[in-house]
C-alpha cells in the first residue's frame, strides 16, 4: 500500500501526517518528517488517529425524519424548503453555521452560497466562539486579520510568554517544539498567564496566577512599565504607529492591582518581558473568549507595538489557532462579517469586486447574524431554516440548553456531519453524511499561515460525499450558476484568482500565483506558506512599517479594564473557567472512539480549591452539582490548588452522548465580546453543592451501554464501555436494573449482595467469558477501575472482588496514551528504582517517548514523590 502524505484534523498546529492504509479500511498513522509544522512529531490525539477511522460510528445515508434515503431527495428537499422560506420570508430568514474545521475548499463552497448567492451574510462559524477576539483585535491594530510570525520564532525567542493558553496540552507539538528548543538553550525563559496552573506551567520560569478576566489590566501595567522605563520605540512609533499617547495614557491609569498580582511577580514580568529583546507572546482562549476579549488582544499588541518588537526572528505576538482551518476560515471569510480573502463585506468596492467575480445575483451590505445571536434568532422565530455543517452547537454554545430547544423547536433543519449520534444531529429534521477525514481532500492553513494539503486515503463509507459537493448540489438545485465544481481543485483555483482581486486592494492575503494550477499540482502540492514571494523577509509581517490601515500605520488602542460581566456574589459564589482535556476533541465524535485516548480522563469532572471543597462539606469523589442562572450540571469533584479558591474549572468536552448531566456550556452565561461578539466562555458564575444520590455504581461492558439514571458518564475501553452512574432512587431490584443497563436479559450471573451495607454486585457470563459487571452501593464505589476496565471480554471468574488479585497490579489510570502506562505503574517504577527523570521513566516504561504529551505529568508524578529534602 502506498503511503500518502496528508494533515492532521484536530488543532491549529497543523501537523503533516504519513498515512498507510491498510487494505481492510483502517490506516496507519505516522508524524511527517518532512512537514514544516511538526517535523515528524505528533501529539497523542494525532497519534491515536487510526482508532477513529472506521465506519461502526457512521452515517451512511441521507436520513429525512429519521429515514434513510436517497441523495437526490435529499438535496431536492433541502433546495426546495430553504428557496420557500427565501421567497416567503427573505433571505435572512436562514442560515449557516459552519465550522474552522471544514477545508479551505468547503469553506468557500459554503461563503459564495450563502453571501453571493442567497444573498444573506447569515453564515457564522464555531470560530466565533474561538477566534473572532483575535480577528477583530488584528484588524484594530494591523488594519487587516494578520498573524505577523512563524513557527521558527517560538525556538528563536528568548522569553516565551503563554497568555491563556495551554499550549501544552492544546498545541502540544507547538509545546514540544518550545521544550525542545529549552533544552538546546536553556537561558530561554518562559512564562505562563494563566488563573489555573496547568500542564504548560511545569518548568515554567514563573506563572502569574492572575485574577480571571483582568489581563488587559497586565498588560495596561506592562506597558506603563515600558515607558516609565523608557523602553519605548521612539522612531517607530513616530514612524509606523498611531494611538500611542493616549494607549500609553491610558495604561497608566489603569490599577495594576486588579491582577491580584502581587509586586513581587509583577515586577518579575515586567523584568522579563521588558528586558528581553526576543519576546513572542502566544495567545489563545483565556483572551479571545471573554467580554474584554477584543480588548485583551489589543493589550498584548499594544506591547509588541510600543516596543517594535513584531516581524523580525523570534520576536512578535502569536495568537495560536484552535482548529485545523480556523486561519483558512479566516482568509476565506467564514466569518458573518468578513469577505473572503481579507476583503471587508462593508466596503462597496469590495464587495462590488467580488460579486463581479462570482457574476452573483445578490450580496448583502450589512453583515449577518454572530453565532449567539443567530441562535437567539432561531428560538425567537426570526430564522426559519438552518443548515449547521461540521459543528456541533447544541453542545457547545453558550446556554446550550436553549440552544438546543431553539434548534428542536426550528421549521427546518439540515446537520451534514459523520455520525448521527451528536447532540445536535439528532435534532436534524435532514441529516446528510458528509465524508470525514482521510476520506476528503482540500486544503487547511494552519497557526502560521502554512497551507497543507489533507488527501483522500480511504472510501468514503455508504453514500457519504464531502461537504463542497453536498452544498454545491443544493446550490445548483436553488437554480445558482458557479457552483459545478467536478473536484476540490476546481474550487481552490476560483478562490487563488479571487484572491487577486483581493491583492489588487492591497490586502495581505494574495495567493493568485496558484490560480491556473493543475489537478497534478494541486495533488502534488507542497505545504507552503503566505506571502509567498520575496516581498516579506522569512514570510513574517509588519518588520518594515508597512500596515493595513489607510494610511499604512499600525494603531495602539486606549483601554480600560473592564471585570467579566457575570457577577460573583453570595448566591454565585464561584467563578467557571472552562477549557480542554489533552486526549479529547471537543464534543469527543471523534477522539472518543479511542479507547486509548478514553483513559487518560474518562470521566467529567470539576476542579476545586480544598478550602471551597471542605467549606461546602464534600469528600473526595463526591458528585458536586453546579448551577447557573441558565442550567445545572452535576460532576465528579477533583480537590486541587490548581484552581484558585472561588474558581472551578470543568471540561468542556462532556454531551449528551457521553455525560447528559455534564454539558458544561448549559450553564455559560450567552455573554459576548461587544466589538467581536465571541462569547465569554471562562468566566460564567455558578452556586455549588453536594449532589448526594440514593446510591453510586460502576459498570463495564462488552457491549453498548446507555444508562438512564441522574448522573451517568460512559467512556470506551479496549474491549466495550466503562460508566460512571449515580441515580436519586434505589432500584427495586438490582439484578433487573443490571439486566436492562447492559441489554442481557437471560445471562448466567454471579452476584455478591451485602444487605447491611446496601452494596449490590453482579457480573454476567457467557461460559467464563466476562460480559459485564456492575457494582452499586450507597457510597462511591471503590473499585480498581483501570484494571476492571481491562476484564470484559476475557476469561474471569472474579470480576466481583473489584480489584486485582495479588499478582495482577492496579495500573492507575492512563497517563502516557502512547504505551497505555497508568499512574500506579509509573509510581511503582519511581519508588522502586529510585528514579529521578522523566527521561529515565522513559527508559524503564516507554512512557513520554512518543508523542511527549504526558511528560509534564510525569514530571509532576516525580515532583510529588520526589519531594526535596529540607
Ligand atoms: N486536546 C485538545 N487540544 C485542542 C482542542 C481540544 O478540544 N482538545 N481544541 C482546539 C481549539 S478549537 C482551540 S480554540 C484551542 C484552545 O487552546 P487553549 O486556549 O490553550 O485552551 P483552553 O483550555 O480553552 O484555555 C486556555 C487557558 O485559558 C485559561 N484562562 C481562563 N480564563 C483566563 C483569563 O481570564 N486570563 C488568562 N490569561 N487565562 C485564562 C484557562 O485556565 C485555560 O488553561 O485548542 C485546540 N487544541
Ligand atoms: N464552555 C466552553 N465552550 C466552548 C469552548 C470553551 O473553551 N468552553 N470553546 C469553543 C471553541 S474555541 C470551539 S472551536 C467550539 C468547538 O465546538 P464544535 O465545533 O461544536 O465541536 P466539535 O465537536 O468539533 O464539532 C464538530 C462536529 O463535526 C462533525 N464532523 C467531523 N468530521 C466532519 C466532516 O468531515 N464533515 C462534517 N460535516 N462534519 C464532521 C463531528 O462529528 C462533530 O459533530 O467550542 C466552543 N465552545
Ligand atoms: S499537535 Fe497533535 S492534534 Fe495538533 S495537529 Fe499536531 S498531532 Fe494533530
Ligand atoms: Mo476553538
Amino acid at each position: 500500500m502506498t503511503t500518502v502524505k496528508s494533515t492532521c484534523p484536530y488543532c491549529g498546529v497543523g501537523c503533516g501526517v504519513l498515512l498507510t492504509p491498510d487494505g481492510k479500511g483502517g490506516l496507519t498513522v505516522k508524524g511527517d518528517p518532512d512537514h514544516p509544522a511538526n517535523f515528524g512529531r505528533l501529539c497523542s490525539k494525532g497519534s491515536a488517529l487510526a482508532e477513529t477511522v472506521g465506519t461502526d460510528h457512521r452515517l451512511l445515508a441521507p436520513r429525512v425524519d429519521g429515514q434513510d434515503t436517497d441523495w437526490d431527495s435529499a438535496l431536492d428537499l433541502v433546495a426546495d424548503r430553504f428557496r420557500a422560506v427565501i421567497d416567503e420570508h427573505g433571505p435572512d430568514a436562514v442560515a449557516f453555521y459552519v465550522s474552522g474545521q471544514l477545508l479551505t475548499e468547503d469553506y468557500y463552497v459554503a461563503n459564495k452560497l450563502m453571501k453571493g448567492f442567497i444573498g444573506s451574510a447569515n453564515i457564522d462559524t464555531n470560530s466565533r466562539l474561538c477566534m473572532s477576539s483575535t480577528v477583530a483585535g488584528h484588524k484594530r491594530a494591523f488594519g487587516t486579520d494578520t498573524v505577523p510570525g512563524t513557527y521558527e520564532d517560538l525556538e528563536e525567542a528568548d522569553l516565551i510568554v503563554l497568555t491563556g493558553s495551554n499550549l501544552a496540552w492544546c498545541h502540544p507539538v507547538l509545546y514540544q517544539r518550545i521544550l525542545a528548543a529549552r533544552k538546546a538553550r536553556p537561558e530561554m525563559k518562559l512564562v505562563v498567564i494563566d488563573p489555573r496552573r496547568t500542564a504548560s506551567c511545569d518548568g515554567a520560569d514563573l506563572h502569574l496566577k492572575l485574577a480571571a478576566g483582568s489581563d488587559v489590566a497586565l498588560f495596561n501595567a506592562l506597558l506603563a512599565e515600558i515607558d516609565r522605563r523608557g523602553m519605548l520605540n521612539q522612531d517607530w512609533l513616530d514612524a509606523h504607529v498611531e494611538g500611542a499617547e493616549d494607549a500609553i495614557a491610558s495604561a497608566h491609569a489603569c490599577d495594576p492591582a486588579i491582577t491580584g498580582l502581587s509586586d513581587a511577580d509583577l515586577q518579575a514580568f515586567f523584568d522579563l518581558w521588558i528586558g528581553t529583546q526576543k519576546v513572542v507572546t502566544i495567545f489563545s482562549q483565556g483572551v479571545n473568549q471573554s467580554s474584554a476579549g477584543t480588548d485583551k488582544v489589543n493589550a498584548i499588541l499594544n506591547c509588541h507595538l510600543a516596543t517594535g518588537r513584531i516581524g523580525t526572528l523570534g520576536c512578535g505576538p502569536f495568537s495560536v489557532t484552535g482548529q485545523p482551518n480556523a486561519m483558512g476560515g479566516r482568509e476565506v471569510g467564514g466569518l458573518a462579517n468578513m469577505l473572503a480573502c481579507h476583503l471587508d463585506l462593508e466596503n462597496a468596492e469590495h464587495r462590488d469586486a467580488v460579486q463581479g467575480f462570482w457574476s452573483s445575483p445578490a450580496m448583502p451590505e450589512k453583515p449577518g447574524l454572530k453565532a449567539v445571536d443567530m441562535f437567539k434568532a432561531l428560538s425567537e422565530g426570526r430564522i426559519k431554516a438552518l443548515w449547521v455543517i461540521h459543528s456541533n452547537p447544541a453542545v457547545t454554545l453558550p446556554d446550550a440548553d436553549k440552544v438546543r430547544d431553539a434548534v428542536k423547536g426550528c421549521d427546518f433543519v439540515v446537520v451534514s456531519d459523520i455520525t448521527e449520534r451528536t447532540d445536535t444531529a439528532r435534532l436534524a429534521d435532514v441529516l446528510l453524511p458528509a465524508s470525514a477525514w482521510s476520506e476528503k481532500s482540500g486544503t487547511v492553513t494552519n497557526s502560521d499561515r502554512t497551507i497543507s494539503r489533507q488527501r483522500t486515503v480511504l472510501e468514503a463509507p455508504g453514500q457519504a460525499q464531502p461537504d463542497w459537493w453536498i452544498m454545491a448540489q443544493v446550490a445548483q438545485r436553488m437554480g445558482y450558476a458557479g457552483f459545478d465544481w467536478k473536484e476540490p481543485v476546481e474550487i481552490f483555483r476560483e478562490y487563488a484568482a479571487l484572491s487577486g482581486i483581493a491583492g489588487q486592494f492591497g490586502r495581505d492575503f494574495d495567493i493568485s500565483n496558484l490560480s491556473q494550477i493543475d489537478g497534478g499540482a494541486y495533488d502534488a502540492m507542497q505545504p507552503f506558506r503566505w506571502p509567498q514571494g520575496p516581498a516579506k523577509e522569512g514570510g513574517r509581517f509588519f518588520a518594515d512599517g508597512a500596515f493595513y490601515h489607510a494610511g499604512g500605520k499600525a494603531k495602539m488602542l486606549a483601554l480600560t479594564h473592564r471585570p467579566p460581566v457575570s457577577v460573583q456574589d453570595g448566591a454565585r459564589p464561584f467563578r467557571l473557567n472552562t477549557g480542554r482535556l489533552r486526549d479529547q476533541w471537543h464534543t469527543m465524535t471523534r477522539t472518543a472512539l479511542s479507547p486509548r485516548l478514553s483513559a487518560h480522563l474518562p470521566e467529567p469532572f470539576v476542579d476545586m480549591h480544598p478550602e471551597d471543597a471542605a467549606h461546602l462539606g464534600l469528600k473526595p469523589a463526591d458528585l458536586v452539582r453546579l448551577t447557573s442562572p441558565h442550567g445545572t450540571a452535576i460532576l465528579r469533584l477533583r480537590q486541587t490548588d490548581d484552581v484558585a479558591k472561588g474558581d472551578v474549572f470543568v471540561p468542556m468536552h462532556w454531551t449528551g452522548e457521553t455525560a447528559p448531566a455534564a454539558r458544561i456550556d448549559a450553564l455559560v452565561a450567552p455573554v459576548v465580546d461587544p466589538i467581536s461578539g465571541q462569547p465569554e466562555s471562562k468566566a460564567s458564575t455558578v452556586s455549588a453543592e453536594a449532589f448526594v444520590p440514593a446510591w453510586y455504581g460502576f459498570a463495564i461492558s462488552t457491549g453498548d451501554l446507555t444508562p438512564d439514571c441522574a448522573y451517568w458518564a460512559r467512556a470506551r475501553t479496549i474491549q466495550g464501555w466503562r460508566a460512571e452512574l449515580a441515580g436519586d432512587a434505589t432500584p427495586e431490584d438490582w439484578e433487573t436494573y443490571a439486566r436492562g443497563l447492559f441489554g442481557l436479559p437471560d445471562a448466567d450471573t454471579q452476584v455478591l449482595r451485602d444487605a447491611k451495607r446496601g452494596t449490590f454486585r453482579i457480573a454476567f457470563f457467557d461460559g467464563e467469558i466476562l460480559l459485564a459487571a456492575f457494582y452499586a452501593g450507597p457510597q462511591p464505589v471503590i473499585l480498581m477501575r483501570d484494571f476492571l476496565a481491562g476484564l470484559p471480554g476475557t476469561e474471569t471468574l472474579w470480576a466481583l472482588a473489584g480489584q486485582a488479585r495479588g499478582d495482577t497490579p492496579d495500573p492507575g489510570p492512563v497517563v502516557c496514551s502512547c504505551f497505555a502506562v497508568g499512574r500506579n505503574t509509573i509510581f511503582r517504577e519511581i519508588e522502586g528504582k529510585g528514579l529521578t527523570t522523566v527521561e529515565q521513566i522513559g527508559a524503564c516504561l516507554s512512557a513520554g517517548t512518543n508523542c511527549g504529551s504526558c511528560k509534564s505529568e510525569l514530571a509532576g508524578l516525580l515532583a510529588s514523590v520526589n519531594v526535596p529534602a529540607e
